[in-house]
């Protein structure tokens, strides 16, 4: 599987690994396939909506993650941008759900733009969103992001913040990204620390400054988060701040949604049907939480939510033409799992939560909320939750040349060890 420098998994190893689960394979798909057919289902329709489903895989999250409290490294980690192509391009090869990467900047500033993007076209990957850094003080910076960055007081803090976003965007021109991701920790971790209008204030004419460097084909996505780094305020909180500042920039602005910013029992679905309606659903950050911005595997905590944020995005696509595809994207931090085969669960979460509910008949189920019929309205929707839909995800992934069970061939391919050898086990990724 060693190919020279670059680890790829190719095809052919692939689907001899996938010989000997055919045949169970095929069984449950001709028994799933028919059931649903009887109900109105258009299986073929719902394999070419999963086979077309790209998320695009964080740079940041290749290698192991820490808490304050401490970091576990994890052998044979990528340790430059090359090597992070190359991971996401062994989940896509595994997958064929991984089309996408979505760097941080300064994290993963390219050396040579050619040779990474003919590195990506040959991994069958692109370049997805750009994300800035003004959460970190970077080496010889002239200024500190101490106390804020696109909202600080100091007008030439302010200025160095956006000329680094509009950096980001040049950067992301050269490898044919066409979005960038603004995430800011400014907020304040006392009472009296901050003017909450000042801060607001400047950071809505520093993002209006940044979105005047947008091309006309890009989009500006504005993720909001309600605490940490900062732990009394955090200056875009909420969705609410978030959607008010991509309305103020203009229509290529949106909101990001990232599942791991909000509250205790927020009803993150709601929120998306929201944004839909108005136009202003940029895309998301998948991950999972039990507490705060755990960043832990999609779907490991609260599966039936996921579902439901899906059934609303499936209504949306359906019936909001104002509201852009969205962008799929993993944020996620990884303590204690080899970072790849923590993806390739995450990536089956989102496919399986994004099957079931294309699952639910919208029509009826529409039909049952205009009669008021609430348990007819649940049982349409835990009908779709309850179904085994892997066969499903087995089949688009067949139908694309990828594994019918992604870890197992993972495992059974040795690729930890082929990376632990080619790469060393003190390898480490930068980044989170
Ligand atoms: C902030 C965040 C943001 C990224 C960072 C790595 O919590 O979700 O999306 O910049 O994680
Ligand atoms: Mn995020």
């Amino acid at each position: 599987m060693l190919i020279g420098i670059i680890m790829r998994i190719d095809k052919d190893r692939i689907q001899d690994k996938n010989q000997k689960d055919l045949k169970s394979h095929q069984e449950s798909f001709d028994f799933l396939s028919n059931r649903l057919e009887k109900n109105n289902c258009n299986v073929n329709d719902i394999i070419d909506k999963l086979s077309k489903f790209q998320v695009a895989i964080p740079s940041w999250a290749l290698g192991a993650g820490g808490t304050r409290f401490g970091r576990f490294s994890f052998q044979g980690e990528p340790s430059t941008l090359e090597q992070k192509i190359d991971d996401v391009g062994i989940l896509h090869a595994l997958t064929q759900t991984a089309g996408a990467i979505s760097l941080h900047i300064p994290w993963d500033v390219p050396q040579d733009y050619e040779a990474i993007k003919q590195l990506a076209v040959s991994h069958n990957i692109i370049f997805d969103a750009v994300n800035s850094n003004t959460f970190q003080d970077q080496k010889n910076a002239e200024k500190s992001y101490r106390f804020g960055s696109l909202s600080n007081r100091e007008k030439t803090i302010r200025e160095q913040a956006v000329q680094h976003n509009i950096d980001v965007i040049n950067i992301g021109r050269k490898l044919g990204s066409k979005s960038l991701t603004v995430w800011l920790a400014d907020g304040s971790n006392f009472p009296g620390q901050n003017n909450f209008q000042n801060a607001l204030q400047h950071t809505q004419d520093s993002l209006k400054n940044i979105y005047g460097a947008l091309p006309d084909d890009w989009k500006m996505f504005i993720e909001y988060k309600p605490y940490e780094p900062n732990f009394y305020s955090t200056v875009i909180q909420d969705w609410g701040t978030s959607f008010m500042l991509a309305n103020e920039c203009g229509e290529k602005a949106y909101t990001l949604v990232d599942l791991g910013h909000h509250l205790p029992n927020s009803n993150i679905e709601q929120i998306v049907a929201t944004l839909m309606l108005k136009g202003k659903l940029g895309g998301f950050h998948f991950n999972d939480s039990k507490y705060g911005d755990d960043d832990i595997t999609v779907g490991s905590i609260k599966p039936y939510t996921l579902f439901l944020i899906f059934n609303e995005l499936v209504y949306g696509m359906n019936n909001n033409p104002q509201n852009p595809y969205p962008a799929w994207m993993i944020d996620a931090s990884h303590n204690i799992k080899d970072p790849l085969e923590d993806l390739i669960q995450s990536l089956e979460a989102i496919q399986e939560a994004y099957a079931k509910a294309l699952l639910i008949d919208q029509a009826q189920l529409r039909a049952a909320q205009i009669e008021n019929d609430v348990v007819r309205c649940q049982e349409i929707l835990q009908n779709a939750y309850r179904t085994d839909v892997r066969p499903l995800l087995q089949q688009a992934r067949l139908t694309t040349g990828g594994a019918l069970s992604p870890l197992h061939i993972y495992r059974s391919l040795k690729v930890r060890e082929n990376l632990i050898t080619a790469r060393g086990v003190n390898s480490k990724a930068v980044g989170l």
